[in-house]
């Protein structure tokens, strides 16, 4: 069925793989499947066509409906655009319900999605389009300026058709032309369906390749064991669907349960309160900042339809934990997931909850704190997190599947440590480990000191060069609205992190900054902090 054979040629070799489970009895998948017949042809077929799938500012769609554009842009893919099963592609814009339409359709034609984050910019784009070979790109019309300027740097993308567009030739005008009827490509479990780019702070960007059976794999391990989701959630959130953590928890999640979706294209926090109000959103999937800067807010909107609040893309400290638990009432989900791994792979139910640790490895997962020589570290032992499950790291044509994956294991580059009742606790990102005289000290732990003060809004530490101890740890710090930036509290910052975490881990420099550079996926960019320290006068 697959023509064009390029993601399948470009996998790693098959000894570079890491090692697949599927434990579990609904981790049992038949050879051939398509990801978008899983979740959206089979539920409509099941009746359930009537029950809206998702929700936006201007207006909902039913199952039937979603189905039915899915199926008129799979037809625009392959009658006007020309789209063979196997082509790469782009798709680019905010979360929105064509956009949630685009993913679907391409899954149907067998084609491979590529998602791309709204705010990238041309010279981004090239490198993906380059590694990835796309042919083909659908892209919201306010996005074109930056897609236009990438394109003569583009030679295989061949075909672009805009949408929420006037134009004669928009995806728009060319689907209403079309079909609601579209047979799906039969594509197998194992066949590519979505080349997702690492939103890594460094470096070149990996693609990683996921099959059909991965997409509904990440549906059927966190979700229905820590989640539980109903068909009567509604499912809110701030990630792109770009990212895989949105792609599950804002559209797979919620039609793999039969639930429905709030999709809205900008969330700020105000907007993202005033939308779970608007919608009665019951689940909610952000990263850890978000939740800091929503417990503030809280008191001024009517959020008693939430239940659930998933945190994701970086450490949640206990200090944003505690202070979203006492505005919320709600205990947050945390779980860590990757790009390489599709989705969260160690997490928690609400109620098994452990100050400071992710949780368990979740059902069909495995996890292990494993030393240099691949060894499992004692209980209390730092060492690098490793996972297995139905689900692992698969590059595109790239050298780092040697360094991700490691005798089936797949490293996640996180230093970790597992208690006596195995629950993992993060600490670092291995690269970011600060050794300062000696000591090795996680930036993190020192950040979760910090953060539970009450001047603090946000921080970051690294480790700056220091001739005496080869490294110090530095704090930069935003304080909350209001809070004056003094001398004296920068001493009161430090005395407080000694009083609450071993002294010697105190920032021996704190500087106050307006804000801290992040990621579009909500990580702290501790390189731009840490060069920021070497060019400091
Ligand atoms: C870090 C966490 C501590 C960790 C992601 C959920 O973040 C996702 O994917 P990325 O490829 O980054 C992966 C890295 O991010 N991280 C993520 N979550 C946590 N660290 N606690 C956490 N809860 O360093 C990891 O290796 O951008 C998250 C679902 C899908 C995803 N793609």
């Amino acid at each position: 069925m697959i023509v064009d054979t390029f993601a399948r040629d470009n996998l790693p070799p098959k000894e570079q793989w890491p090692e697949f489970r599927f434990d579990l009895p609904e981790l049992q998948y038949p050879a051939r499947m398509n990801c978008a017949t899983v979740l959206l042809d089979d539920p409509v077929r099941a009746g359930h066509g009537a029950r809206i799938a998702i929700r936006a500012p201007d207006g909902e769609c039913s199952y039937a409906q979603l189905l039915a554009q899915a199926n008129r842009i799979a037809n625009v893919l392959v009658r006007d655009m020309g789209l063979k099963p196997g082509n790469r592609v782009l798709l680019r814009g905010p979360n929105n319900p064509m956009m949630a339409a685009c993913w679907f359709a391409v899954f149907k034609a067998g084609g491979i999605c590529v998602g791309t984050m709204p705010l990238l910019r041309a010279k981004e784009l090239i490198e993906i389009v380059t590694k990835a070979e796309i042919s083909h790109a659908l892209c919201d019309q306010r996005l074109e300026a930056e897609l236009n300027l990438a394109l003569p740097n583009c030679p295989s993308l061949k075909k672009t058709c805009f949408w929420y567009s006037d134009a004669k030739d928009s995806l728009d005008a060319l689907s209403k032309k079309q079909s609601t009827a579209f047979k799906n490509i039969d594509t197998s479990a194992e066949d590519v369906a979505l080349i997702a780019f690492t939103s890594g702070t460094t470096g070149k960007p990996k693609g990683t390749m996921h099959f059909h059976r991965d997409v509904i794999a990440m549906c059927d391990c966190f979700p229905r064991s820590c989640l539980k989701p109903t068909q009567d959630d509604i499912f809110i959130g701030t990630p792109p669907l770009a990212f895989t953590f949105g792609l599950g928890g804002l559209l797979c999640f919620p039609l793999r349960f039969g639930a429905s979706s709030a999709l809205v294209e900008r969330l700020p926090p105000e907007t993202l309160l005033e939308s779970i109000r608007k919608f009665r959103a019951t689940i909610l999937f952000t990263a850890p900042t978000m939740y800091r800067a929503l417990a503030a807010l809280w008191k001024d909107y009517d959020l008693s339809s939430l239940r659930k609040c998933v945190s994701a893309g970086e450490a949640l400290p206990d200090a944003t934990r505690q202070l979203f638990k006492q505005a919320s009432g709600i205990e947050i989900i945390d779980g860590i997931g990757s790009t390489e791994m599709i989705h969260i792979f160690i997490s928690h139910a609400p109620a098994h909850v452990k100050r400071g640790a992710t949780g368990h490895a979740i059902p069909g997962y495995t996890a292990a704190v494993l030393d240099d020589n691949g060894e499992r570290c004692a209980p209390g032992q730092i060492g690098r997190l490793a996972v297995k499950g139905p689900t692992g790291c698969r590059y595109l044509a790239d050298e780092r599947q040697k360094s991700y994956v490691q005798n089936g294991w797949n490293l996640t580059g996180d230093a970790y440590v597992m208690d006596m009742d195995g629950y993992f606790i993060y600490q670092a990102r291995t690269d970011d480990m600060i050794i300062s005289a000696g000591y090795n000290i996680a930036g993190p732990e020192v950040e979760g000191a910090l953060l539970s003060h009450p001047a603090v809004a946000e921080c970051g530490v690294v480790g700056v060069p220091d001739e005496e101890r080869g490294m110090i740890v530095k704090a930069y710090v935003v304080l909350r609205a209001g809070v004056e930036e003094k001398e004296e509290l920068k001493k009161n910052l430090q005395e407080h992190v000694k009083q609450n975490i071993a002294p010697y881990k105190y920032p021996r420099e704190v500087e106050f900054v307006a804000s801290l550079p992040r990621t579009e996926t909500g990580k702290l960019q501790r390189f731009k902090l840490r060069n920021e320290g070497r060019t400091a006068p």
